[in-house]
């Protein structure tokens, strides 16, 4: 038995309702779009692990390594008792931060934020086993629509890493930041990895690998959809496509239709058409300068106090006070 706490923040309907939304607004958009949050069911994040993993992947071995190298910095400028994390996934990057606050002698409690209770309850348990003695209190919510940092007495770290703020428009980046620190007190902190601008060669093979794992990750977005919704995409029908956008510095994903066709969404007695080498945009993932990081969080009532990069500088992350 685990003494995980878990607090459901989710309306009953949630996943299918927000998905609904997202799909009638975004297939009858134009330019077609849906978000990047629906790529990940259980297969979806089987295949973004897959991806972590790939030798053209390199931002979660970048991060990994500037949080090994800094975690008992981070825990000695915080001496946080608790660690929030968003997004938080699976928890191998956590490990090096619980063990570092650990080691200062502050932790009492981590509490993982995610909309994914499944995800949520697996590593709240592994973690429970290495730290028998910290409280996990999970929060299952959106924290996209719904941000809910839990209170505690001490100072809390909030981690947000994975460069997944990347994810977000501009504008929905300065009201997601402004929510963050609405939830912290003068004191606290943010610690944010982002991945950097650099050439745009080494982007895109990011995120068009060779082994294709990324085209079926970008595909699978339809299988959700044709799930979920009774709709008929037909994920053969699409090809891959991985960006850059040099002017608004981020990565783009999409799906190109290979031929004219119709899809019916049964759920929402829908009929979307497209036109052969229409494109479905499904994600954009935003890369970083440390001045426009810095004047973000400036923005949202934070200021930078560390920022580190891995040796090859490629990914950035960034230790902020509120
Ligand atoms: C979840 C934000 C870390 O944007 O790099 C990986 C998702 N998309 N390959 C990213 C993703 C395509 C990823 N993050």
């Amino acid at each position: 038995m685990s003494g995980i706490e878990i607090d459901r923040r989710l309306p009953e309907d949630f996943f299918t309702a927000a998905l609904r939304d997202d799909v009638l607004k975004g297939l009858t958009a134009d330019p077609k779009w849906l978000p990047p949050k629906w790529f990940y069911d259980a297969r979806g994040s089987d295949l973004f692990e897959e991806i972590t993993r790939l030798p053209e992947y390199y931002p979660t071995r970048a991060e990994r390594e500037i949080l090994t190298a800094r975690a008992s910095e981070i825990a000695a400028l915080t001496r946080a008792e608790t660690l929030a994390e968003l997004g938080s996934g699976s928890s191998a990057k956590t490990t090096l931060l619980l063990d570092a606050l650990q080691a200062v002698g502050t932790l009492r409690r981590y509490d993982p934020i995610d909309v994914s209770e499944a995800a949520l309850l697996s590593s709240g348990a592994q973690l429970q086993k290495r730290y028998p003695d910290l409280t996990v209190h999970a929060v299952v919510t959106d924290f996209e629509e719904r941000l809910a940092i839990p209170e505690s007495a001490g100072p809390r770290v909030v981690a947000f890493l994975g460069g997944t703020i990347g994810n977000l428009l501009p504008e929905e980046r300065s009201v997601f930041l402004a929510r963050v620190r609405a939830n912290l007190r003068p004191g606290e902190w943010l610690l944010l990895g982002t991945d950097l601008v650099k050439d745009p060669a080494t982007l895109v093979a990011a995120y068009d690998d060779a082994a294709g794992v990324t085209a079926e990750f970008n595909k699978n977005v339809l299988r959700v959809v044709d799930r979920e919704l009774a709709a008929d995409f037909d994920p053969d029908d699409f090809a891959h496509v991985a960006l850059w956008d040099s002017e608004a510095e981020w990565i783009e994903m999409r799906l190109r239709a290979r031929r004219a066709l119709d899809v019916r969404l049964k759920e929402l007695d829908l009929t979307v058409s497209f036109e052969e080498g229409e494109e479905l945009r499904t994600e954009i993932s935003a890369k970083f300068r440390r001045e426009g990081v810095e004047s973000e969080l400036a923005a949202a009532g934070f200021a930078l106090r560390e920022w580190w990069t891995d040796s090859e500088g490629r990914f950035g992350l960034s230790l902020a006070e509120a």
